[in-house]
C-alpha cells in the first residue's frame, strides 16, 4: 500500500545525491572549529540569510533556546506569539532552562502580533518588572496556516524595537519556504532580524540539522550556548554535507510543495462535512476542521490511516495535513479520493 504521510515535512529522507554528499565529506573536529564542511555550511547559511555568522545546531528547538539563551539574561523577559512553536512545543524550554519569562500576545490569524499589542506589553523600567528584552516573530507561521510573513511587517517590528532598545528573533524554521511564497530572498525577510534560526530537516530533506545566523559577536556567544547544552558536536560534517545539499537543490522545488499544498486544500473544500478556507493556505501547511458532529480528528486520522493517509488531528476540530518532497500530486489527489470515501462512509 502506497503511505502518504501528511503529518510533517519532518519525515522527509535524504536525497540521494545528500547520501553521496555525506559519504564523501571531509570532516574535523568542529569543537576545535576544523570540520571544512561545517565551517562551509555556515558560512553559505549566514549569506542566505545576510547575516555576519552561523551556527550549526541540532534542532530547529536548539536553534531557538540557544538564540533565546544569547539574547537574554535570567529574569528576562521574552515577547512572542500565544501560537508560536517556542511557546507551545518547546517544553518551556525558555523558562526551565534559561529563567527567560514568556510574554506571550495574541497571534492574528496571519501569524503577526499587532505592533499596537507588542508595544503594550513591553515593560517600563521599575523594579517590580522583569525586563523586556526579546521579540520573537515565526515565519513561516505553524499554528497559523503556515502563513508567509513579508519584509514591511519585519520593518515595523524592527523600528518598535529600536524605540525600546529589544532584540527581535525569528524563528525561521520553514524560512525558506516564506520566501518562494512571496517571492524574496530570504535576505530580506531577515534583514531586521538580530538572529534567525532555519531547519534543514523540514522541507529541505536533511536528516538533522538547523542554523542560527547573527552577527559576529552573537554568534560566538551563541556557539558557548550550544557547548553547555551538550551540542557541541564532533565530525558533524557528515551532516553538514547534507546541509549544503538542503540549501543549493531543495529550495527553489519548495513552489511544487505549495502547489500541492494548495491543490489538497482546494479539494478538501469539495468534500461535505470538511470546512476549509483553501485561500488561506499560501506554503505547505494545510488546515481543515471536522464540521460533522460524532467524527473527531482523532476517529477520521485513524480512519485515513488504515488507507494508507497519514495527518495530524490538533484540536478538538482541527486536523493538520503537510506537503513536501515525497508527495506528488497524484498522492495529493488519491488522498482526497481516501478522504472524501471516509467522510462518505462516516454520514
Ligand atoms: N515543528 C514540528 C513539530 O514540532 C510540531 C512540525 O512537525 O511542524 N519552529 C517551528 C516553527 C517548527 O515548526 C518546529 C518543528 C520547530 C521550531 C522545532 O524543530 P525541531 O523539531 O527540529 O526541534
Amino acid at each position: 500500500m502506497r503511505i502518504i504521510d501528511l503529518r510533517s515535512d519532518t519525515i522527509t529522507h535524504p536525497t540521494s545525491s545528500m547520501r553521496t554528499a555525506m559519504a564523501k565529506a571531509e570532516v574535523g573536529d568542529d569543537v576545535f572549529g576544523e570540520d571544512p564542511t561545517v565551517n562551509r555550511l555556515e558560512k553559505m547559511a549566514a549569506e542566505r540569510m545576510g547575516k555576519e555568522a552561523a551556527l550549526f545546531v541540532a534542532s530547529g528547538t536548539m536553534a531557538n533556546i540557544v538564540s533565546q539563551l544569547t539574547h537574554c539574561f535570567r529574569g528576562d523577559e521574552m515577547i512572542l506569539g500565544d501560537q508560536s512553536h517556542i511557546f507551545c512545543y518547546e517544553q518551556g524550554g525558555s523558562a526551565s532552562l534559561g529563567g527567560i519569562h514568556p510574554r506571550t500576545v495574541k497571534n492574528q490569524p496571519d501569524g503577526t502580533l499587532s505592533i499596537e499589542d507588542i508595544e503594550a506589553v513591553i515593560r517600563p523600567d521599575n523594579v517590580h518588572f522583569p525586563k523586556s528584552r526579546l521579540i520573537v516573530v515565526e515565519n513561516t507561521h505553524n499554528r497559523c496556516d503556515g502563513n508567509p510573513i513579508d519584509a514591511p511587517y519585519m520593518a515595523a517590528v524592527r523600528a518598535l524595537a529600536d524605540r525600546h532598545g529589544l532584540k527581535i528573533h525569528v524563528d525561521g524554521a520553514r524560512i525558506f519556504n516564506a520566501a518562494v511564497a512571496l517571492e524574496k530572498k530570504p535576505q530580506d525577510l531577515t534583514a531586521h532580524a538580530d538572529s534567525v534560526s532555519f531547519c534543514l530537516s523540514k522541507g529541505l530533506a536533511s536528516p538533522v540539522g538547523s542554523l542560527v545566523c547573527g552577527s559576529n559577536e552573537f554568534i560566538a556567544r551563541a556557539r558557548r550556548n550550544r557547548k553547555v547544552l551538550g551540542g557541541g558536536m564532533r565530525q558533524a560534517g557528515i551532516l553538514a554535507a547534507s546541509g549544503i545539499i538542503s540549501i543549493t537543490e531543495m529550495t527553489d522545488r519548495l513552489v511544487e510543495d505549495h502547489e500541492n499544498a494548495h491543490r489538497l486544500a482546494e479539494g478538501l473544500s469539495q468534500i461535505q462535512g470538511i470546512s476549509i478556507d483553501p485561500g488561506r493556505f499560501r506554503t505547505n501547511i494545510v488546515y481543515f476542521e471536522i464540521a460533522r458532529k460524532g467524527l473527531t480528528p482523532l476517529e477520521l486520522a485513524r480512519q485515513l490511516e488504515k488507507e494508507g493517509v497519514r495527518v495530524i488531528p490538533v484540536g478538538p476540530r482541527r486536523i493538520r495535513a503537510v506537503t513536501h518532497y515525497h508527495i506528488t500530486k497524484k498522492d495529493v489527489d488519491l488522498a482526497l479520493v481516501i478522504v472524501s470515501r471516509q467522510m462518505r462512509a462516516s454520514a
